[in-house]
């Protein structure tokens, strides 16, 4: 049996290029949604992985079977692939987040659905389709232990196109409830772990010295990350990966994932503003504490890549410059920059009903305005959103960035990965062209309404740091 695994992309992403950082390399990684999958195979199966990203579809070869891993935003591009496929007589698989959230649409673009995850079940679909006979949707009855998962075959992706293939998963999901996360979506609120010495094995057999952890929230369970980290102190490798601002809750803690080998974390902060948070029921997040936890971070030579959400229902037009004031206060090393996207499956999706105006999916990456803001205009919050982007990589900001990591303890050594997500990140301002404009600001240059005082926010002790009212649309 020979099967094709299919990773599509879609929009600015389709074909985006190879090596070069400024074609996006040092934000590809991992793929390890198929090569979990691929881990799941029979050794007497052969099988072949595509990234759309950076490989064409080979729609001459022969295939018995094409799986296809599908996220909202890649989900028309994925139905398309499947039915060129199906006509030719492929019989094809869709897994990942959409499938499983909508499982009775994807239903109708394919012979089979997954839903979860594939450990456990894969095998089962395969023979299925071996005898011809796919059974539709396929889900395991209670989710698979993660103990004794097999080794993701890396050696199936072409390593110089990626920033790393030398991902590794520790624990899945995040006991959170963000209403907007699709990760608390389909975990149902739940995580789970994998053996620590199973992971420690896994990390010590790659043969270089950096990796990812793809882990949603890795230090959320503080005992198992601590067993974690002392096993991963011996093997002296660095490695980045995302957790929420509890982590600096613990100052030992901190310094301890540190001598693990931790040089990064990617934090959803989303938002300067505690009335959001509460809106979308963030509470792990308390926006006083941002200063303190993320100098606490860099004193012991981690930096910080926070996520920030745009669109947020207290969001007015001010939001853009005060935010982009506290990232420059506060001393962010690196942003992605999201606009609020309501993604299907997640519990504020549900409450967005007539709201949503845009349904292609191909807009549903975080970079379009596909529903209606409560308090701004919507070309607004496009244009904030592209603004903030562009402000926060200007050359001169990222110059005085590398300044100040060099100058913080373990600065030097660790310099290559700001670097290369600051130079990922202003190609992408580049090669998108991306500009926009703040919209608190009229045509004259005056700004309309007086923003927030960064400082005296981030420094304050209340919880919620209010914007400045503004116009709603
Ligand atoms: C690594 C990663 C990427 C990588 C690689 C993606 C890939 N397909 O492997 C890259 C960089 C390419 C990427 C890109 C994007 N990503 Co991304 N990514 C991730 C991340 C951090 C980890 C994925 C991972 O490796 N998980 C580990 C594996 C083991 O778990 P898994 O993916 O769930 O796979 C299991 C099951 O789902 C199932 N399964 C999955 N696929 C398939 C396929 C088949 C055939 C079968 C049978 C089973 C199956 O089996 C697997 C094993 O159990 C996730 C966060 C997350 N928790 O998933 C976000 C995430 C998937 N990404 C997301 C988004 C939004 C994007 C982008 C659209 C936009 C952006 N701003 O980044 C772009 C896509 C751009 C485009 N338009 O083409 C969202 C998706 C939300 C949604 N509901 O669709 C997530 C959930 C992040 C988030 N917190 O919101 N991403
Ligand atoms: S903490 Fe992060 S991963 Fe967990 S539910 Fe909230 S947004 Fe999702």
């Amino acid at each position: 049996m020979k099967i094709l695994l299919i990773a599509p992309a879609s929009g600015r992403w389709k074909k985006i290029g190879g090596s070069g950082l400024f074609r996006g390399k040092a934000f590809r990684f991992s793929l390890l949604s198929l090569l979990s999958v691929a881990a799941e195979t029979p050794p007497d199966v052969e099988i072949r992985i595509v990234d759309e990203q950076v490989d064409d579809i080979p729609w001459e070869e022969d295939f018995d079977l094409v799986g296809i891993t599908c996220m909202t935003a890649v989900a028309q591009r994925a139905y398309e692939i499947s039915a060129q496929f199906r006509k030719k007589g492929v019989p094809v698989v869709l897994g990942g987040m959409h499938p499983t959230f909508c499982s009775e649409e994807a239903m109708l673009h394919a012979d089979a659905v997954v839903m979860e995850d594939a450990e456990g079940i894969w095998p089962r679909v395969l023979e299925d389709a071996a005898k011809g006979r796919l059974q539709g949707i396929y889900k395991n009855e209670s989710p698979p232990s993660l103990k004794g998962l097999k080794q993701p075959p890396r050696r199936l992706l072409k390593g110089k196109n990626y920033g790393t293939i030398q991902a590794v998963q520790a624990t899945r999901g995040c006991a959170n409830s963000c209403d907007f996360c699709s990760v608390a979506a389909f975990h149902h609120q739940s995580q789970r772990y994998r053996p620590v010495e199973e992971v420690r094995d896994e990390v010590a057999a790659m043969p270089e010295n950096f990796f990812i952890f793809v882990d949603d929230n890795l230090t959320a369970d503080k005992n198992y990350a601590r067993d974690l980290f002392h096993a991963l102190i011996p093997l002296k490798k660095k490695w980045i990966t995302q957790s929420t601002l509890a982590v600096a809750e613990d100052p030992d803690f901190v310094k301890l994932a540190a001598e693990a080998g931790c040089i990064g974390l990617f934090v959803g902060l989303e938002t300067f503003s505690g009335d959001n948070l509460d809106a979308v029921h963030k509470t792990c997040h308390r926006v006083d504490q941002y200063r303190e936890a993320i100098r606490l971070l860099h004193s012991n030579g981690i930096g910080i890549e926070a996520g920030i959400v745009f669109g947020f229902d207290n969001d007015t037009p001010e939001v853009f410059r005060y935010t982009l004031d506290m990232l420059d206060n506060l001393e962010v090393d690196i942003i992605q920059v999201s606009i609020f996207t309501p993604l299907p499956g997640t519990s504020r999706y549900r409450t967005m009903d007539g709201r949503i105006l845009d349904r292609d999916y191909s807009h549903y990456d975080f970079h379009n305005v596909v529903f209606r803001p409560q308090r701004m205009k919507r070309e607004d919050l496009q244009a904030g959103h592209d603004w903030v982007t562009r402000e926060f990589y200007r050359p001169w900001r990222i110059a005085r960035r590398l300044l100040r990591h060099i100058r913080r303890p373990g600065g030097l050594r660790t310099l290559l990965y700001p670097i290369a997500l600051n130079v990922a990140y202003y190609g992408r301002v580049v090669r998108w062209n991306i500009k926009g404009y703040d919209p608190a600001k009229r045509k004259d240059g005056v700004t309309q309404r007086k923003p927030g005082n960064a400082s005296a926010a981030a420094s304050g002790t209340r919880r919620a740091v209010p914007l400045p009212a503004g116009n709603a649309e």
